[in-house]
């Protein structure tokens, strides 16, 4: 790929941003070559001058397409995509895809006592001390009254085909499995299916530097 359509995803540091998450599994999905930067929040390098003119809102992910830059997880699947040949991340039935954006806007806009809760540190570093708070607790039982409609039972995909809601959906309950919270079982088989294709498995298993409380 030559420098004017190079590809580069800009992680966080750590690894655990889950917005990060769904633009790497958005990319290795697609299949396309790209590079990827960390960026340290902790240092301040998403303020840099550099980083602000690329992804303009200085928020990590950003994707990097020759001389295009885009911050905000949802609009660079969606970018991915449709830019790039390659398997589907969204479903093609006009139903499915919005069904498939409604969940993924649900997830980055709800649940937020689960989140705080259960933060992706919890997932990739230490787990959780404590029990769920009442709020929290509410949080978790909405999440999987939800994903119990949504996921047809016995099945390991929200639709017909996989689709990068899946990968956001089986993030949002992995804060409860990891943590050793209740998951009905159809559920957790579907996140841990999830968890198991190797796009998933690239983010997840992938290096960290110490846990920094
Ligand atoms: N809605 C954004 C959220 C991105 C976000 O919150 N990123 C965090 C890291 S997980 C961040 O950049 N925090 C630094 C800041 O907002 O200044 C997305 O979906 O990409």
């Amino acid at each position: 790929m030559s420098d004017s359509q190079k590809i580069v995803l800009y992680v966080d540091r750590p690894w655990i941003s889950p917005y990060a998450f769904t633009a790497y599994v958005a990319l290795e999905e697609k299949g396309v070559p790209y590079e990827v930067r960390e960026v340290s929040l902790g240092d301040g390098e998403h303020k840099r001058e550099d980083y602000l003119k690329l992804s303009i809102t200085g928020r990590v992910p950003a994707l990097v397409h020759g001389d295009f830059g885009l911050a905000e997880s949802s609009a660079i699947a969606e970018y991915v995509d449709e830019a790039f040949d390659g398997p589907r991340l969204f479903p093609g039935d006009p139903h499915e895809r919005a069904r498939a954006r409604q969940v993924m806007a649900w997830i980055r806009s709800d649940l937020m006592a689960l989140r705080e809760e259960r933060p992706t540190t919890t997932m990739f570093y230490e787990r959780a001390k404590k029990s769920l708070s009442v709020k929290a607790q509410a949080s978790a039982e909405k999440l999987i009254e939800v994903a119990t409609k949504l996921v047809p039972f016995g099945q390991t995909s929200l639709f017909r085909e996989w689709s990068i809601a899946d990968a956001d959906l089986a993030f949002m309950l992995h804060r409860l499995i990891l943590n050793g919270d209740p998951v009905p079982d159809h559920l957790r088989d579907y996140a841990r299916s999830q968890w198991e294709r190797p796009s998933v498995t690239g983010f997840v298993q992938h290096a960290r530097p110490d846990f920094e409380s």
